[in-house]
């Protein structure tokens, strides 16, 4: 792939990762979706892990190469030209900077509404003669991934012995629902260790606040997630497969049994990465609790209540990294 526009390295090299990368362990659960033992697997991947690659996802490979061609382009445009469709304030071109409050990464990326009633035209003047193409691969990209992202909910549901299987995906299925998609560009990064060994940053570790959400990338690496014990194991890549996390509001919902996944995506000095991300996410008014047929016996919410917006409030006031849900945690 073409090397995309550079940004200066010079902020980077103080941005370090904490521990060195551990020697030995555990492969990421993967998923067949067309096995009829997938919905236990997807319970024990979400408790132990929070995270898991699907394969026979059924997103036609069409889609997913329609929306990568158009990204690439994007990306590939003058920095001056897509900076006329940011800032990302909440949605539009991002370049270095990571939300509102400071944080930065080795990344360029473009955020987007899932909701029909986003406004295309900032882009009209910089996609040429065919902003319309644009548009139509993030639609139809979008709703095949959401559809299988709402087929995993259900079969979570069901693995989790809930009686309405919808329980999850009619949060994303909703007309309203608060869902966002994101293109990232991590170009190469000339040197991606510090002078200990440590890696640089593209995209520092965090949770992710919605539901679910759905990964894609090209072949390169980079995408690395936390276990349990703290220590950071990096995720092969996979074109063909999709990679799924559970976000806070499934782990509210859950009362903690499914594990919000940290994870982070490190530096690669020689390809660049192209990764696109569905965020499933509740409508703004929703609540977001502990469902009553999961908690079992005597069993206490670990939760304060609160809705998806005043979650997302609250998470816009945050930095990256910090532990989001910590601030609904009753003591
Ligand atoms: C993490 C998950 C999604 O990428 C995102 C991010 C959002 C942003 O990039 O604007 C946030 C981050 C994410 C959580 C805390 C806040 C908001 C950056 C940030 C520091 C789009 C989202 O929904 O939350």
């Amino acid at each position: 792939m073409v090397v995309l526009s550079k940004p200066a390295i010079k902020q980077f090299s103080l941005i370090k990762t904490c521990k060195p990368t551990p020697t030995f362990f555990p492969s990421i659960p993967l998923i067949d979706l067309s096995k009829p033992d997938s919905k236990s697997l997807l319970v024990k991947a979400c408790e132990e892990f929070g995270f898991f690659k699907v394969i026979n996802h059924g997103v036609p490979t069409e889609f997913i190469t329609n929306l990568e061609t158009e990204a690439v382009q994007f990306f590939s445009l003058p920095l001056s030209e897509k900076e006329k469709t940011g800032p990302p304030n909440p949605f539009g071109y991002g370049n270095k900077s990571i939300g509102p409050n400071g944080d930065v990464g080795w990344v360029e990326y473009l955020l987007l509404t899932t909701s029909p009633q986003f406004d295309y035209q900032r882009f009209e003047s910089i996609l040429g003669k065919n902003p319309e193409n644009f548009r139509c691969a993030v639609d139809e990209y979008v709703s095949a991934v959401k559809r299988m992202g709402c087929e995993v909910l259900e079969l979570l549901a069901d693995g989790l012995n809930i009686q309405a299987r919808d329980v999850f995906s009619k949060l994303l299925k909703n007309e309203q629902s608060d869902s966002v998609f994101r293109l990232n560009h991590y170009p190469p990064c000339p040197e991606n260790q510090d002078m200990n060994g440590r890696n640089l940053i593209g995209f520092g570790e965090h949770t992710d606040p919605q539901i679910i959400s759905v990964l894609r990338s090209n072949n390169t690496s980079g995408l690395q997630i936390s276990l349990r014990d703290g220590n950071w194991i990096s995720v092969p890549p996979d074109q063909n497969s999709f990679f799924i996390n559970v976000g806070d509001s499934l782990q509210v919902m859950t009362n903690g049994k499914f594990k919000s996944v940290r994870h982070r995506v490190v530096a690669n000095t020689l390809k660049s990465r192209v990764s696109m991300i569905y965020f499933g996410g509740p409508p703004l008014s929703e609540k977001i609790a502990p469902l009553p047929s999961l908690m079992e016996g005597s069993e206490d919410s670990l939760y304060k209540e609160f809705t998806w917006f005043e979650y997302k409030k609250s998470a816009y006031k945050s930095r990256l990294a910090d532990n989001r849900l910590g601030l609904f945690e009753k003591i």
